[in-house]
């Protein structure tokens, strides 16, 4: 009797466990894991493919400014004979980026990899060699974390219902998802990528449903792996209850101050996600600006270069990112590894904080006082600019005020750090003062 009743309990739990298994995400991403990521504060997005023989936007001119027969035949023309994984990755280095992102397969379903489920792939090219593979190698060699962006639309498999040229069809869902599971497979088998970047969430046929398999078939092939929230439906910007992925994916925008959940702002190098010529790139003081607000927002930063058709990254970039990482060689203590707070991040300043101690990126050469209150039960040690002079300052019961000299040791940015007699980092949220 017992054992007829335990039989039958036990047959409701294994129904109920498995339909929880389409619905519900079985192994989230640790927490050391995210922790880890979000320690890195710095990456480097790479949006490339044959669409750079035109300098169009990737993906999106597709059937627009580009024909879509001429678009799909491009990469029977791709030969980036100067293409150095090696040499893609130093600069990397040389910006101080802790990880790289390459777009192994964009909106326009050309994959950068050989993949064996089609015939629109980099092996299909005069060039031939796996992409995907060079940096993946190239990475490990150096130091960098590797990782990939992969969208969930594809507006060129004929199982995928919609092909952005008016000719919509019912596709085959069911088949676009097998493909994809063997293409997402090939990838963390081939190159271990430390995180995943999901993107095109938004289009009719993908489903929070399909989602959460996908983020459980991922977990199965390797636990570690940190995935980006667009691989369900809903906002990119946050994080919610729904949310499929481990972080917010803010985009073209600095992420909002959160404490609580991990974010990444994907942010351009120029204006066009892949490469455009003459596309005006933005300033020095505003990419490192972009960086300490990001870090002082809670968040990382992966900016995006589009390298050219000859398998080059402009000199201009290159330099541009060299500066970056020359700024963070001397300030890189500032950003990597923090914590934002307590102060939230505006036009004058960012802070930081890790340990004893609070770092302030300062945006303006701002003579005179900065005025900070007091922090109730810590005792300021010392004050300084990082590679620069002490600060004075006067603390009295409700306020400090650092007196700041005339030139700042850095034109840019520079950073004062303020140390502690004791652990910061949990010291709620500060008023600036005045
Ligand atoms: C997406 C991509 O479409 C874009 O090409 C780039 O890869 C970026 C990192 O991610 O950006 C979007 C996302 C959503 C919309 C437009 C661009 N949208 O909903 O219109």
């Amino acid at each position: 009797m017992y054992k007829k009743l335990f039989s039958f309990i036990a047959f409701f739990v294994f129904l109920i466990a498995n339909a929880q298994q389409s619905s519900t995400i079985n192994v989230r991403t640790s927490k050391a894991q995210i922790d880890d990521f979000m320690d890195q504060r710095f990456g480097l997005f790479i949006h490339w493919g044959p669409v750079s023989l035109r300098g169009t936007e990737i993906g999106w001119s597709r059937s627009h400014q580009v024909n879509q027969v001429e678009y799909d035949s491009l990469y029977k023309e791709f030969n980036p004979v100067l293409f150095n994984a090696d040499n893609w990755v130093k600069t990397a280095k040389n910006a101080g980026v802790k990880y790289l992102t390459i777009t192994a397969k964009h909106h326009d379903g050309f994959c950068l990899w050989p993949s064996a489920t089609n015939n629109y792939t980099i092996q299909y090219t005069p060039f031939k060699k796996d992409i995907v593979g060079a940096l993946a190698m190239a990475c490990k060699k150096q130091g960098i974390k590797f990782c990939v962006y992969f969208t969930v639309l594809d507006w060129h498999d004929e199982n995928y219902p919609i092909h952005n040229n008016g000719k919509d069809t019912n596709g085959n869902m069911v088949e676009f998802v097998k493909t994809m599971k063997k293409q997402i497979q090939e990838i963390i088998s081939n190159y271990h990528p430390y995180m995943l970047w999901f993107d095109g969430n938004w289009e009719k046929p993908w489903t929070q449903e399909i989602g959460i398999d996908m983020y459980n078939y991922i977990k199965k092939l390797d636990p570690k792996v940190v995935i980006n929230n667009r691989l369900g439906k809903g906002t990119h910007k946050t994080m919610s209850e729904a949310s499929v992925g481990d972080y917010a994916t803010p985009e073209q925008e600095i992420g909002s101050f959160n404490l609580k959940d991990p974010w990444e702002s994907c942010i351009t190098i120029c204006n066009q996600w892949s490469w455009k010529p003459n596309d005006p790139m933005k300033s020095l003081k505003t990419c490192i600006q972009t960086l300490a607000s990001t870090a002082g927002g809670n968040g990382n930063l992966l900016f995006n270069i589009g390298p050219m058709s000859d398998g080059r990254i402009e000199q201009r970039q290159i330099t541009r990112l060299k500066e970056m990482g020359d700024w963070l060689k001397i300030y890189g203590e500032s950003i990597y590894g923090t914590r934002a707070g307590p102060f939230k991040p505006d036009s004058i300043l960012a802070s930081t904080r890790k340990r004893n101690t609070i770092y302030l990126q300062l945006f303006k050469m701002q003579s005179g006082d900065l005025k900070i209150p007091v922090i109730p039960g810590l005792k300021i040690l010392k004050a300084n600019f990082i590679k620069g002079d002490a600060v004075p300052f006067e603390q009295t019961n409700n306020n400090v005020v650092f007196d700041l000299p005339k030139k700042f040791p850095n034109a840019t940015c520079s950073v004062l750090a303020i140390e502690f007699n004791a652990d910061v980092t949990t010291v709620s949220i500060l008023e600036k003062l005045k």
